[in-house]
């Protein structure tokens, strides 16, 4: 049978620099002191580039040009800020395959997600908040809310230029002006996004971007002229920055962790949950805070489920990021694949029943199978701890209370999924479970008007949305 098998996605597309500056005060420059870092491709381990991880020193120089900028930026009508937001919003299109190729070989993300998910959703981003741009008397926050100043924003590298966006857009529409540290395994896509700011003629000193590890975080974090922070990434580096910014009395969002239940109810259209649960823990590797990593299945349909889940797990493609037909790429850093088989192993040594199908691995880069386990207890590390990787843990429940309590039982709290052809159903569980969203037969559906965030230990503050905005005024 003929199959039809399109080409890899050409890296050809992109021009990747030797080395990389730090972006400040509209230009590259050189770091006081950095050393200098290679960067590397997941799938092969290849090397990409080198870029240098910025000091307390470059952190200083950032925050001054974002300060130096603050005030014509913030004072300049919404509607002129409106312009520039729109006009990045159209070169990221316009580079969007360019975009989605770099931010492929940097994070080791399917080339359809990166393309079909990710870039489509940054160019939103930026389009909807440079809607928000003149219209900021209007979100019903009194007829002049004002911005904070200069906004330090620190990213993950699961949804590099995503989380760019959902930072940078609001923040510039509010006002302010932004220092963004990228994580250090995913720079890349946030250095092009400099070079974008540039072909727009973005104002200098609007935008800094500072590449390096949590050092240099800490630096944009403890800088006593930074008004706001605006951090993802784990629980527990997210406590210690609650810590610094109290101390400081900074603005802080937080958007950190997850164990996200996706509960499936015996009156659910199987087959669509069965794309749900997929799409929901094995889309990006399950590098995803909101991923639903917990199963809940009623245990009336559990055994058809499962054997559904299974099939159509076979079916999945792992390999070549860059490959069009890829559907599970690489796991984004060494550390990170050693984290997932830890827990893994926990998850066995505590008596857990582990499954995967027949998946062979590419023998260069960070790779990791798709991943069931069943027969899992509340107790058990894998019910509790955010694995971020590609691994499913299954429970079961009897009624709608028992799925709520067991949803619930978690310190996170940013997301679940509820599964039944049961309107009234939908309701009854969204009032009950603690999680920012709730999605209804569908799941990791975003969109830049929803605010998304969560409870307990998943952190505060929202973005997206008009709620977004709050993050970045004085109302
Ligand atoms: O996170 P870190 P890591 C979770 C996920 C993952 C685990 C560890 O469970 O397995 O965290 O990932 C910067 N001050 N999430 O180690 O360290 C860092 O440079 C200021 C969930 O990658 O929190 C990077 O830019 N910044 C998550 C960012 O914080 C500091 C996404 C995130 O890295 C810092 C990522 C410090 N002291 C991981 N230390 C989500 N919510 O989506 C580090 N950083």
């Amino acid at each position: 049978m003929f199959e039809y098998a399109p080409a890899p996605e050409s890296r050809a597309v992109v021009d990747i620099r030797p080395s990389y500056r730090l972006f400040v005060g509209g230009e590259w420059v050189d770091s006081q002191g950095g050393t200098a870092h290679k960067t590397v491709n997941p799938a092969s381990e290849e090397v990409l580039s080198e870029v240098v991880w910025a000091t307390e020193a470059d952190v200083d120089r950032a925050v001054g040009a974002a300060r130096k900028a603050f005030g014509a930026w913030s004072a300049m009508p919404g509607s002129e800020r409106a312009k520039y937001l729109f006009r990045i919003a159209r070169i990221i299109q316009e580079r969007s395959r360019e975009l989605a190729v770099l931010e492929t070989l940097d994070n080791g993300k399917p080339i359809r997600e990166s393309r079909d998910v990710d870039l489509p959703l940054v160019a939103a981003h930026f389009f909807y908040y440079a809607g928000w741009a003149d219209k900021l008397g209007h979100a019903g926050y009194g007829s002049d809310p004002r911005p904070l100043g200069v906004a330090g924003q620190i990213i993950p590298w699961n949804f590099p230029l995503l989380m760019l966006a959902w930072k940078i857009a609001p923040a510039l529409a509010c006002g302010n002006t932004v220092v963004l540290k990228p994580a250090e395994t995913t720079p890349l896509t946030a250095l092009l996004f400099a070079e974008i700011c540039q072909q727009a003629d973005l104002p200098p000193g609007v935008v800094n971007i500072v590449t390096g590890a949590g050092e240099t975080g800490a630096a944009l974090v403890d800088h006593p002229d930074v008004n706001k922070i605006a951090f993802t990434g784990s629980t527990e580096v997210g406590r210690r920055i609650a810590r610094s910014a109290a101390s400081s009395g900074k603005r802080l969002t937080l958007e950190l962790g997850g164990k996200a239940a996706n509960i499936v109810f015996d009156d659910a259209a199987l087959d669509q949950a069965v794309e749900g649960v997929v799409n929901g823990i094995f889309f990006n590797q399950g590098h995803v805070c909101c991923a639903g990593s917990r199963l809940l299945v009623q245990e009336s349909v559990a055994e058809e489920l499962l054997t559904a889940l299974k099939r159509r797990l076979s079916t999945l493609r792992l390999g070549d990021p860059l490959d069009k037909n890829t559907d599970i790429g690489a796991i984004n850093s060494a550390a990170q694949l050693a984290r997932i088989r830890e827990l893994s192993d926990a998850g066995e040594a505590e008596g857990a029943e582990r499954w995967s199908p027949v998946c062979p691995l590419p023998e260069r880069g960070f790779w990791f199978p798709p991943t069931i386990f069943t027969g899992v207890a509340q107790s058990h590390r894998i019910a509790r701890e955010e694995v971020f990787g590609p691994v499913l843990s299954v429970l079961t429940f009897r009624t709608p209370a028992e799925a709520v309590e067991k949803a619930n039982n978690t310190p996170y709290g940013l997301s679940a999924g509820v599964w039944t052809e049961k309107g009234s159903r939908i309701l009854w569980m969204a009032d009950r479970l603690r999680a920012g969203v709730v999605w209804a037969n569908t799941f990791n559906r975003f969109d830049p008007t929803s605010p998304f965030g969560g409870y307990k230990e998943s952190g505060y503050g929202r973005e997206g949305g008009r709620h977004g905005l709050e993050a970045y005024l004085d109302v």
